[in-house]
């Protein structure tokens, strides 16, 4: 059961470490030897921002399309959110971290989205090029959520998904997003309270392809086509 479901899209330069870390997130572990060629479509995971408010983040992977920086633009319309990814140890990948935002913020107009700077490989601390007050301002300047993970240890892989969910939710409530027909960014989930005998009574829009093949435990999370 969850009360949403919210659709977030992960950017950034190639092997800067975006499908390591949504298979961290939604499947717990780290693969050394990472298959570029191995594409996942979306990543999905329940997961509990606030004591009753389950939510459900359906992540979509760009496997492979950011060689060419031609992400679909419906991919980028139909999300909520979007990960801004960046290999600490390699400050190119920082430097496109501001065609990424211009690129997403384009497609995505004029909805609204929330963003978060990540920087990945933190565990690498030894080769690091960017300096994370460096990535701190420009995450400060374009009001951009900012972390630095790692997808080796899993450190504040799951908070940096927490954060941007709660983000969300918040302007979800606030009124910032409105959930419409013909917009997937939030979709209305199953939820306990909506049903009273049984049989689900909440909104129109929910997925039942997706709810049939995937778990509802916080821990749990399945991805479209496996890994490693
Ligand atoms: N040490 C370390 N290696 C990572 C991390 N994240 C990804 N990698 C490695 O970086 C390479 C590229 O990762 P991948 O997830 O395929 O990048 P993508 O092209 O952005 O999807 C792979 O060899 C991964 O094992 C991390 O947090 N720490
Ligand atoms: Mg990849």
């Amino acid at each position: 059961m969850y009360t949403y479901q919210f659709r977030l899209i992960v950017v950034g330069d190639s092997t800067v470490g975006k499908s390591s870390l949504l298979r961290y997130f939604c499947d717990g572990k780290f693969c050394d030897d990472s298959d570029p060629t191995v594409g996942v479509d979306f990543y999905a995971r329940i997961t509990e921002i606030r004591p009753g408010i389950r939510v459900k983040l359906q992540i979509w992977d760009t496997a492979g399309q950011e060689r060419f920086r031609s992400i679909t633009r419906s991919y980028y319309r139909n999300s909520v959110g979007a990960l801004l990814l960046y290999d600490i140890t390699n400050f190119d990948s920082f430097e496109h971290v501001s065609e990424w935002l211009s690129e997403a913020k384009k497609q995505i107009e004029p909805n609204n989205a929330v963003f978060m700077l990540v920087g990945t490989k933190q565990d690498k601390e030894h080769l690091r090029e960017v300096p994370t007050e460096t990535a701190q301002q420009f995450a400060d300047y374009h009001n951009l959520l900012f972390l630095e993970t790692s997808s080796k240890t899993g450190d504040n892989v799951e908070k940096a998904f927490a954060e941007l969910a709660v983000r969300i939710y918040d302007q979800l409530e606030e009124g910032k997003f409105r959930i419409e027909e013909g917009w997937d960014g939030i979709k209305n989930g199953y939820s306990m309270k909506a049903s009273t005998n049984g049989v689900n009574r909440k909104g129109p829009s929910i997925n039942l392809i997706d709810a049939s093949n995937e778990s509802d435990s916080s821990t749990d999370s399945k991805p479209k086509k496996g890994c490693c």
